[in-house]
């Protein structure tokens, strides 16, 4: 009897034009990230359906017609007619707003942020949407376009396997854009493959043309463990893994823990699955238990002559996956992203402070290394704020003066401005020349003196280039960092498409990534999209920013009399070609970066400067593409 409350309610709550006139309210954006985000909405319902223990593998495809398919091996959502309504609970829960929560079908409900707004949400932005159903013995199909249903539910068939396969084309009405990527899409469910240990996750690309075939398949029995050691892959680790885990009443939390040699710290925190990137009580509770017990170790053992181990060193070359399962998650923050529940905060603190304490007085050996690579970090720390003060005391010398390489834009509107980072002096005065001085500033970066290699990040503090760049952005560092002074609301990287472009990209991503995380959070960083190559035919000019564009451009403007520029910087750019290929918002192409590629950088980088040598051949071998002169 799962619908026999309130009925005025029910009415109040379904009608899905509602979503179809506000999309933004359920998916947060009509953009890439909230199309990506409906593959994620309705194989969450298939990881809720594994979490109760009654399914082992998700399937998803890319079709040929745009559509995705989303499959598993669960009980299959319930055809049983729901007397009121006289209507199947599938026809219901695909077409009635948050009709999915009445079934009381898992422990752990999603709610809040943007996820778990419901699979009928994804069935309102979709040109058409086909739910097949293994139940009973018996396969079902419905489907529906923009939400309503194009015939009843119908039996189509026996079987003797159970499930549910929801196929779906996102509709072009809703979204400015409808090409999924595979591997923002594998990139997600490469992580709750992690988070969901157990349950195998294959995708497929079976687009066809341009989209090479490729298939991805995720398992992972080791869990949020194997995460860790995901994560740590190209760093020196300094002991194995520690796992923590705890259930409390309807509390499921798990924590892995692994020390590298490295200077950054990356702790990530979950809430069912869903990454909680503003943290919250889960992460405050792990911070606080793990400089208890490291101080708690160091005094006992006599390693530290005098004060207290401050919680940041302790985080340094730390890599750390918190997942929380709970119930009735509360979430907070300015995108929904931060854990409030108070109680979870004294679980997590005791189970880490306990599993810590153990693993401290079980590894006396890794302990000690451990301990000295804090104190170590204490030390970095000191200086680095030496150098800090070194910036701060220079600008207020100079009274606020902006550096002299900065070519300011004249708006003062931050929201309006924007600052382009570019490689190489000649490649910035093209910019210079080329831009619109109203809204857009440039910063030339000289590349080679940012490709420190082995450097510590807190070493570039020190470097010039740098500090002027901090002092551009307005914003501070570290503690100081203040978002509300950025002086510019949109950063773009603009770097050669050579595998040195690659390495400065990838270390200015490192660098915001690690010491002013909030730029890339609020949205503000971007990656400029400079063409690859220049067709002339005739007095006709065209662009092309990948092969397969220039392959195209062939086909349609005929093989024959043109000429193939290929740019292999930016400096080979004329100031109005710069303009009209890249600056121009009206014509160019601007990636966002996430947080998902900051931290991709993050592992880059470490593959790119650190010791390993075998994984930095092996980034070079797949680029080698892109450059003429090879000396590794
Ligand atoms: C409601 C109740 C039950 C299962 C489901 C929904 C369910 C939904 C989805 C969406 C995608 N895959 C799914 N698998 C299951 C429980 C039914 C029962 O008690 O047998």
């Amino acid at each position: 009897m799962y619908f026999m409350e309130n009925e005025e309610q029910i009415r109040v709550l379904s009608g899905l034009e509602a979503v179809r006139s506000l999309p933004g309210m359920y998916i947060g954006s009509t953009g890439p990230v909230g199309l990506h985000h409906l593959v994620s909405e309705v194989v969450d319902n298939s990881i809720d359906e594994a979490m109760a223990g009654h399914c082992t593998a998700i399937e998803v495809v890319l079709n040929r017609d745009g559509s995705v398919t989303v499959s598993d091996d669960g009980r299959g959502i319930p055809v049983y007619i729901i007397e009121d309504y006289g209507k199947p609970a599938v026809e219901i829960v695909m077409t009635t707003l948050h009709a999915g929560g009445k079934f009381d079908k898992s422990v752990y409900k999603v709610s809040g942020g943007l996820h778990g707004v419901g699979v009928s949400v994804v069935n309102a932005l979709s040109e058409w949407l086909r739910v097949e159903i293994y139940r009973n013995g018996k396969a079902h199909v419905q489907e529906y376009m923009r939400g309503d249903p194009r015939h009843d539910l119908l039996v189509t068939g026996e079987t003797d396997r159970t499930g549910t396969t929801i196929t779906f084309k996102p509709d072009p009405r809703i979204f400015e854009e409808t090409e999924f990527s595979f591997d923002t899409l594998s990139k997600r469910l490469r992580e709750l493959a992690y988070l969901n240990h157990g349950v195998q996750i294959v995708i497929k690309d079976d687009r066809g043309e341009p989209h090479p075939p490729s298939v991805d398949m995720y398992l992972f029995d080791g869990g949020i463990v194997s995460f860790v050691e995901y994560l740590n892959e190209n760093k020196n680790t300094l002991h194995d893994p520690a796992y923590f885990k705890k259930r409390k009443d309807d509390t499921d939390i798990e924590i892995a823990v692994q020390y590298n040699e490295g200077y950054s710290d990356n702790v990530l925190s979950f809430v069912n699955s869903i990454n909680t990137k503003e943290g919250g009580t889960h992460l405050s509770g792990f911070k606080t238990a793990l400089t208890r017990s490291i101080n708690r170790y160091a005094k006992a053992n006599n390693l530290v002559k005098d004060g207290e181990i401050s919680g940041r060193d302790t985080l340094e070359g730390l890599t750390a996956i918190i997942s929380v399962r709970l119930a009735n998650p509360q979430f907070e923050g300015q995108t929904k992203m931060k854990l409030g529940n108070i109680e979870v905060r004294g679980l997590v603190q005791s189970l880490v402070g306990e599993g810590l304490d153990e693993f401290l007085e079980e590894n006396p050996k890794t302990a000690k290394k451990i301990i000295d690579k804090i104190l170590e970090a204490a030390k970095a720390w000191a200086a680095a704020k030496k150098a800090r003060e070194l910036t701060r005391r220079k600008t207020a010398l100079e009274s606020a003066s902006l550096p002299g390489k900065l070519a300011d834009c004249s708006e003062r509107d931050p929201a309006k401005s924007e600052i382009y980072l570019v490689e190489g002096d000649s490649a910035g005065g093209s910019a210079k020349q080329g831009r619109d001085r109203k809204f857009q500033a440039i910063l030339p970066l000289r590349g080679k003196i940012l490709n420190v290699e082995k450097a510590r990040l807190h070493k570039i503090l020190r470097n010039n280039e740098i500090r002027t760049m901090i002092t551009a952005f307005g914003t501070g560092i570290g503690e100081e960092f203040d978002i509300e002074k950025a002086r510019y609301h949109r950063i773009s990287i603009m770097t050669d498409a050579d595998v040195d472009g690659s390495h400065i990209r990838t270390l200015l991503l490192t660098f915001l990534y690690r010491y002013m995380p909030e730029l890339i959070e609020a949205g503000y960083v971007y990656i400029a999209q400079p063409p690859l190559y220049q067709v002339k035919k005739g007095k006709v000019r065209r662009y092309a920013f990948s092969d397969e564009e220039l392959d195209a451009i062939r086909e349609e403007i005929g093989k024959d009399g043109i000429t193939v520029q290929r740019y292999k910087g930016l400096g080979e750019m004329n100031p109005s070609q710069l303009w009209e290929t890249t600056m121009d918002p009206d014509t160019r192409t601007m990636l966002q970066v996430t947080v998902e590629d900051a931290m991709e950088a993050d592992r880059l980088f470490t593959i790119l400067m650190g010791d390993a040598v075998e994984p930095r051949r092996a980034f070079i071998e797949k680029h080698a593409r892109e450059v003429e002169n090879l000396d590794v």
